[in-house]
């Protein structure tokens, strides 16, 4: 990472942590955070070094479905993943140690942190957005900083954009900001329960994908024509979701979200060269859960980066959907 922008990380954190930057560890620590699933996805930057965005986000969080993290001073950093040690040199681990640089003091020359997730890796449910936000919340009990959600969640972002969602459980939006070192771009919760709404994980490829969403939201802001058509289908989308949350009205909250999700993969596919998720099992799977909406099922679906599709819908329909599709994997997001 060059030094500009290791200064500027820094600094953005130095604004977070203040003086407490001094304060020593108490010993160890362990956090939870949940892993999250956009319902108006964020794609593109407009600065990469702070993870801001050029939009707005929502999401939903997942419940206990997230990341648990145990961290404590050591002599060097090292990271446990689901129990295997990963080699300092892979791109995970060397994006942890360059997040720890961030907050390490000077007195703490590593970190020894370990991390499991609830829902397996391979489940195809993000695990940087859970990872990153259960990180800083371990750190935090680890110094005993005391910051308040907003903070971890400015925190967080410098690791993972999407880790800045992962702070609070229910729907989050990911207030863009307008400040260029980011002190204003980060988590704010939405006071809505909808107890009955089911996130279904549905995976068809477990391979690693062919180009990290890091690279495709580049490729995606520097390359698409489509992508100048992005920001106003976000906004737009943006206050449709909003009115589907408040109203818990499942229908305008599935159509607005895979619309968007359907737009987000457009201004990617359209990348040159394209960065394309979709697998022919991807397709046949967005045909099959259309074809099932007009047999009357009400079940939506969206997709990250990647192949495999996250349904929406409510635990009334739950049997009669993972009859149809056997490997179907329901999460409550309210538990
Ligand atoms: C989202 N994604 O809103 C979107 C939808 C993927 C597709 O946030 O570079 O891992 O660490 O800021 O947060 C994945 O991107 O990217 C993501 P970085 P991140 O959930």
């Amino acid at each position: 990472m060059n030094a500009d922008i290791q200064r500027r990380r820094r600094a953005a954190a130095d604004a977070v942590l203040g003086d407490r930057r001094s304060m020593p560890p108490r010993g160890d620590a362990e956090a939870f955070a949940p892993a999250n699933i956009a319902l108006v996805k964020y794609w593109g930057k407009r600065d990469a070094a702070l993870n801001l965005p050029v939009t707005g986000s929502l999401s939903v969080s997942l419940g206990d479905a997230g990341t648990r993290t145990a961290i404590r001073p050591a002599d060097r950093d090292s990271l446990r993943m689901n129990v295997n040690l990963i080699d300092p040199a892979a791109p995970a681990a060397r994006r942890v140690s360059e997040f720890l640089d961030l907050v390490r003091p000077s007195s703490a020359a590593g970190f020894a942190v370990e991390t499991v997730n609830s829902v397996p890796t391979a489940a195809g449910v993000a695990s940087s957005a859970s990872g990153f936000a259960a990180l800083v919340r371990a750190l935090d009990g680890l110094y005993g900083w005391d910051l308040n959600p907003a903070e971890m969640s400015v925190l967080a972002r410098l690791g993972s954009g999407s880790a800045c969602r992962s702070l609070w459980d229910g729907f989050v939006e990911w207030i863009p900001g307008t400040d260029s070192e980011g002190a204003d771009s980060r988590g704010a919760p939405i006071d809505v329960r909808w107890p009955e709404l089911r996130i279904g994980v549905w995976v068809l490829d477990d391979a690693p994908k062919a180009v990290a969403s890091r690279e495709g939201m580049r490729r995606t802001v520097e390359t698409s024509p489509l992508y100048p058509a992005w920001p106003a289908v976000v906004a737009r989308d943006l206050i449709e979701v909003r009115q589907a949350v408040a109203g818990r009205d499942l229908e305008r909250l599935g159509r607005v979200a895979e619309g968007n999700a359907l737009a987000m993969h457009a201004t990617a596919i359209a990348a040159r060269p394209s960065a394309l998720y979709w697998r022919p099992e991807s397709v046949a799977a967005m045909a099959r859960i259309t074809a099932l909406r007009a047999g009357g099922m009400p079940v939506w679906f969206t997709l990250d980066a990647g192949p495999n599709l996250k349904l929406i819908f409510e635990a009334a329909s739950g049997a009669a959907l993972t009859r149809e599709i056997p490997a179907l994997r329901s999460l409550a997001p309210f538990g």
